[in-house]
C-alpha cells in the first residue's frame, strides 16, 4: 500500500463538486451560501491542485527506479508564470468538468478565474522563457526540476499619476497562495560571511574551512508543473528564506528578546522582493544574496534529497545538468566546488572534472553593461570561501591561456575572469563560461554575435563549447488558452495535435487562398478586438475605438527597444492629421497600444513613459484627428493582460536596433496569433522572417553590421534631424511643448538625449521606419491579402514553440531522456 499507485480524484462533475465543498468547508471553513468569491476560488484553485498532485505523486514515483535517469536542474532566479487555475484545468482536461461543477454550485466559475494573482515572479522575458520552458519539459516528460526563489513581492505594480509610473508593491500573496506546498521539515541551511582557515585533516593532509558567520534556512515550496494532457507533473522548487532559531544567538542571550526576533528579519529579508531591473545590475549585495541562497540550497537539495542515499557524488555527471538561465545562478559553479572539495574531500582536479561536466550557460544579451560583475571586496566579505575558489579556477584558466597564447598578455587580461578596472570584480559570464559545457545564445543572430563580440575570445579557444538554442514559447498558455477562438478554427480544419505538435500549424497554408478560411479568420480577429475593448474598459476605464487598425508593442521599457521610435511614429501621424497634410477620412484609422514598465531607478526609461502618456491624452483629445488614432497605454502590463492584448492585434511591433535584441518572445506569441511584424533585422525577427517569407514581414531599418560601421565612422543625430523635415516636425512638435501643456522643460531631457547623444539609433531608422509604416496602412487597405499574409504567419511559426526549444536542449546540450 506505501508504495502503491496514486488514486486520483475520478474525472466526473459529480466527484469533482465533492472535492470542492470539501475543500470550501473544511479548507476553509465556510458553506458554500457564506462563501466569498476568494473563498470559492481557493478551493477551486485547491481541488484542481489535489488532481494534480495525484499525478505529481505518480511522476515520482515512476522515476524511482534503481538507475534513475539523468535529470535537468533549471537553476533561474526568475519565472514569469502567469495565472495557474486555466493552465492546470487544460492540462489535466478538467476544464469542462470545473465547469459544469461551479454551475451546480451556482457559480460562474469566470468570476474565480479573475480572482487570482498572478505569480509575477520575473521582470520580463528571461522569467516568462523559464516558465515557457518548464511547461515544455513536463509536456516532453523530460526528468527535470526548476529551481528558483519564491519572491514574497514579485514585480512591482505600475500605477500612472500625472502621466508618470509610480510602483506599488506587489503583494501577490495576500490572499492566500494556495498552488505552492510548503515543507517546513524539509529546510536547507545556507551560510554566509565569516572566515576560513586551514587545518590539517586526520591523513594528514591540508584542507581549507569555512565558518561561517550566519545563516538561513531555505524553506521549500513545491509548485506543480503539468505536462499536457500526458499524466506529467513535474516541480518547480521555490525557496522561502527563514531565519534559523538559533539566528543572532547573542541577542537572545542579552536577554532582549524583542531586539532578537527582530534581528530575525533580517535573515528573511533574502526572499522579500524581486529586484525590478532587467539590464544594468547593481551590484547590490543583498541580490548576491538572493542568487547564492537560491543556488546553494537547490545543489544540497538535488544532492542530499534527490539523490538516492547511497550516491557518490563522483557520478554527478551521468546524474544532473544544470542549466544556468543567464548569469545569475553562477555562483552555483564555486559553491559546487566547495562541497566537493569541502565536504567530500575531492582532490582539486577531481572536483574540477566534476563540475565543469555538471553546467551548462544560457546568455540573453549583447549589452555589455547587462553582463554581471560582482566586486571581489563584496564577495570575500559574503562568501569568502567562494573568492577563494574562483581565484584558483582563474590562477589555472590564466595559466592554460598563457600556455595557449604564450606573450599575449593582452587577451589574457582581457579573458581573466577577475577585473582590475574600475574595479577588481568577478566577471559572471567568464565564469559561466569557463565552466561550462556548453554557452548557448537564445536566436540564430544572437548566437552568432555572441562568438563575434561579446564571448568573441572565448569562441576563439573553445569554438566547439558554442552553440545556439532559439527560444520558443508555449502554444498551451499563448495560443490555446489565450486564443480559444483562433484554437478552434484551427482544430476544425486541421484536429487538434497541433497543441503538442506545433509544427503542423504547417497544414494551414493551403487555406490561406481559401476565401471561406480567411473570412472565419478574420471574425476572430474581431471577435478578440471586442474581448480586449471589454477588458481595458472595465479594467482601466479605457475605451478603444472600433474598426481600427490596431498596433501593439509590449515589452520591458528600454532605450535599445526603442520605444522613443515608435513615438516619433505617432507623432508623425499626428502632425500629417493636424496640420492638413492629409485628409483624415483618407487615412487608415490606427490605435496604438502600449504596455510596458520601466526599472524605478532607470530615468530616461520613465521620462519616455511620461512622454507616451502626454502623447496619448494629447492625441486622444484633439478633434482634428477626427477619430484617426488612438493611443492607450494601460497600465501594469502583465501576463494576464499580454493573454488577452496579443491575439486581438494585427501589428507588431519589433523594432529595437539591430544586434541588440537577443531574441524577443513577444515577437513568436503575435505572430502565432496572426499579428504581421513589423521589425528590423534583429534577435528571432530573423528567424521569423525567413519562416513567414519577405513578402509576410515588414522588414526596415540598419542591420547589423550597418550599425557597427555607422558607429565607427562617428553617428551625428543632429544630421538626420537637419535632414529630414518630417523628422524635424516631430521632434519640434515634441520640444514645444505641445503634449505636455506647453511645459518645454517636461520634455528637455527627451529631446536632448535624442539629438545629441540617441545611443540606440532611433534618429537613423526614423525614415525607413515612416516608409514602412506607410505600406503597412496601404497593406491593411487590402483585408483579404492581410488576412493572407496573417494566416501565413501562423502556418509558417510553429518553429517557435519552446516545445522545439527544449528538444534543441536536450538534443545539443542536456541529453536526457523524454518521455512519459
Ligand atoms: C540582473 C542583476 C540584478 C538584477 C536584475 C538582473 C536581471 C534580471 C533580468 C538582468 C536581466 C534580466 O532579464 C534580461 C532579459 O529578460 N533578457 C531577455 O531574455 C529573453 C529570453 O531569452 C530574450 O528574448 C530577450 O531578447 C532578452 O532581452
Amino acid at each position: 500500500l506505501a508504495n502503491g499507485p496514486v488514486i486520483s480524484p475520478p474525472h466526473t462533475v459529480d466527484a469533482f463538486v465533492k472535492a470542492f465543498l470539501h475543500e470550501l468547508n473544511f479548507g476553509q471553513g465556510v458553506p458554500l451560501s457564506r462563501s466569498s468569491v476568494n473563498d470559492q476560488y481557493l478551493a477551486l484553485a485547491r481541488t484542481v491542485r489535489s488532481y494534480l498532485m495525484a499525478r505529481w505523486l505518480e511522476t515520482a514515483r515512476r522515476r524511482r527506479t534503481d538507475k534513475p535517469a539523468k535529470m535537468v536542474g533549471y537553476l533561474s532566479a526568475e519565472y514569469l508564470l502567469g495565472r495557474q487555475l486555466d493552465n492546470a484545468l487544460l492540462a489535466t482536461e478538467l476544464t469542462d468538468i470545473a465547469t459544469e461543477a461551479m454551475v451546480a454550485c451556482g457559480i460562474e466559475i469566470d468570476d474565480l478565474r479573475q480572482q487570482e494573482v498572478e505569480p509575477g515572479l520575473g521582470n520580463g522575458g528571461l522569467g516568462r522563457l523559464a516558465a515557457c520552458f518548464i511547461d515544455s519539459m513536463a509536456t516532453l516528460g523530460a526528468s527535470s526540476i526548476a529551481y528558483g526563489i519564491r519572491y514574497e513581492y514579485g514585480i512591482f505594480q505600475q500605477t500612472f499619476v500625472d502621466n508618470r509610473q509610480v510602483e506599488k508593491p506587489d503583494a501577490w500573496l495576500s490572499m492566500g497562495g494556495p498552488w505552492g506546498v510548503v515543507h517546513p521539515e524539509m529546510e536547507v541551511p545556507v551560510n554566509f560571511g565569516g572566515h576560513v582557515e586551514t587545518y590539517v585533516g586526520e591523513d594528514g593532509r591540508e584542507r581549507r574551512r569555512w565558518t561561517p558567520a550566519w545563516g538561513v534556512m531555505a524553506l521549500r515550496y513545491n509548485y506543480m508543473v503539468p505536462g499536457y494532457q500526458n499524466g506529467v507533473v513535474n516541480t518547480l522548487r521555490l525557496w522561502r528564506a527563514r531565519a534559523t532559531e538559533s539566528f543572532d544567538l547573542h541577542i537572545f542571550n542579552a536577554g532582549d528578546y524583542a531586539e532578537a526576533v527582530r534581528a530575525q528579519t533580517f535573515a528573511e529579508n533574502i526572499s522579500k522582493v524581486l529586484y525590478p531591473e532587467d539590464s544594468t545590475p547593481q551590484g547590490k549585495e543583498l541580490r548576491l544574496q538572493q542568487q547564492y541562497f537560491f543556488v546553494a540550497a537547490s545543489i544540497k537539495d538535488f544532492i542530499q534529497h534527490t539523490m538516492p542515499k547511497d550516491f557518490d557524488v563522483r557520478d554527478l555527471p551521468e546524474r544532473i545538468i544544470f542549466q544556468l538561465n543567464d548569469t545569475h545562478p553562477v555562483i552555483g559553479i564555486p559553491e559546487l566546488m566547495r562541497i566537493l572539495l569541502d565536504e567530500h574531500d575531492l582532490e582539486w582536479e577531481e572536483a574540477w572534472a566534476i563540475t565543469k561536466q555538471c553546467f551548462a550557460y544560457t546568455c540573453h544579451t549583447l549589452l555589455p553593461e547587462a553582463l554581471e560583475v560582482w566586486p571581489v571586496s563584496l564577495m570575500e566579505r559574503l562568501l569568502p570561501r567562494h573568492m577563494e575558489i574562483i581565484y584558483r579556477i582563474n590562477e589555472d584558466f590564466v595559466a592554460e591561456l598563457r600556455e595557449t597564447y604564450p606573450g599575449d598578455e593582452l587577451r589574457v587580461r582581457r579573458m581573466s575572469i577577475i577585473a582590475d578596472h574600475p574595479e577588481r570584480s568577478v566577471r559572471m559570464a567568464h565564469l559561466a563560461t569557463v565552466a561550462s559545457v556548453k554557452v548557448n545564445g537564445v536566436a540564430a543572430l544572437h548566437s552568432e554575435l555572441l562568438k563575434e563580440k561579446v564571448l568573441n575570445d572565448f569562441s576563439e579557444l573553445w569554438p566547439e563549447r558554442f552553440t545556439n538554442v532559439t527560444n520558443g514559447v508555449t502554444p498551451r498558455r499563448f495560443i490555446k488558452l489565450s486564443n480559444p477562438e483562433q484554437s478552434k478554427l484551427i482544430s476544425d480544419t486541421i484536429g487538434k495535435g497541433w497543441v503538442a505538435n506545433l509544427d503542423r500549424l504547417e497544414e494551414l497554408v493551403g487555406y490561406a487562398d481559401d476565401a471561406d478560411f480567411r473570412e472565419k479568420f478574420r471574425a476572430v480577429k474581431a471577435h478578440n478586438k471586442t474581448r480586449i475593448r471589454n477588458v481595458l474598459v472595465s479594467r482601466d476605464g479605457i475605451a478603444l475605438p472600433e474598426g481600427h487598425l490596431l498596433d501593439v508593442m509590449v515589452k520591458r521599457l528600454h532605450e535599445y527597444k526603442r520605444q522613443s521610435l515608435k513615438l516619433l511614429h505617432i507623432v508623425t501621424l499626428y502632425d500629417r492629421l493636424i496640420s492638413g497634410e492629409v485628409e483624415p477620412s483618407t487615412v487608415t484609422p490606427r490605435t496604438v497600444v502600449f504596455g510596458a514598465k520601466a526599472a524605478p531607478g532607470y530615468a530616461m526609461a520613465k521620462e519616455t513613459i511620461f512622454l507616451i502618456n502626454s502623447v496619448a491624452q494629447t492625441v486622444n483629445n484633439d478633434p482634428r484627428v477626427d477619430g484617426r488614432l488612438f493611443v492607450a497605454f494601460p497600465p501594469n502590463y502583465n501576463v494576464t493582460l499580454a493573454e488577452k492584448l496579443i491575439p486581438a492585434a494585427d501589428l507588431s511591433e519589433q523594432i529595437s536596433l539591430a544586434g541588440k535584441e537577443a531574441s524577443g518572445t513577444g515577437n513568436m506569441k503575435f505572430a502565432l496569433n496572426g499579428a504581421l511584424t513589423i521589425g528590423t533585422d534583429d534577435g528571432a525577427n530573423v528567424e521569423i522572417r525567413q519562416l513567414v517569407g519577405d513578402e509576410n514581414f515588414f522588414l526596415f531599418g540598419m542591420t547589423e553590421p550597418e550599425v557597427a560601421e555607422l558607429q565607427a565612422k562617428g553617428y551625428r543625430p543632429g544630421e538626420y534631424y537637419e535632414r529630414d523635415p518630417q523628422l524635424r516636425r516631430a521632434i519640434d512638435l515634441i520640444a514645444s511643448g505641445h503634449f505636455t501643456k506647453g511645459s518645454r522643460d517636461a520634455v528637455s531631457s527627451f529631446v536632448g538625449d535624442l539629438l545629441y547623444n540617441d545611443r540606440f539609433l532611433a534618429l537613423a531608422d526614423y525614415a525607413a521606419y515612416i516608409e514602412a509604416q506607410d505600406k503597412v496602412e496601404a497593406a491593411y487597405g487590402d483585408q483579404d491579402n492581410w488576412s493572407r499574409m496573417a494566416i501565413l504567419n501562423v502556418a509558417r511559426t510553429g518553429f517557435f514553440s519552446s516545445d522545439r526549444s527544449i528538444r534543441d536542449y536536450i538534443d545539443r546540450i542536456w541529453h536526457v531522456k523524454t518521455g512519459v
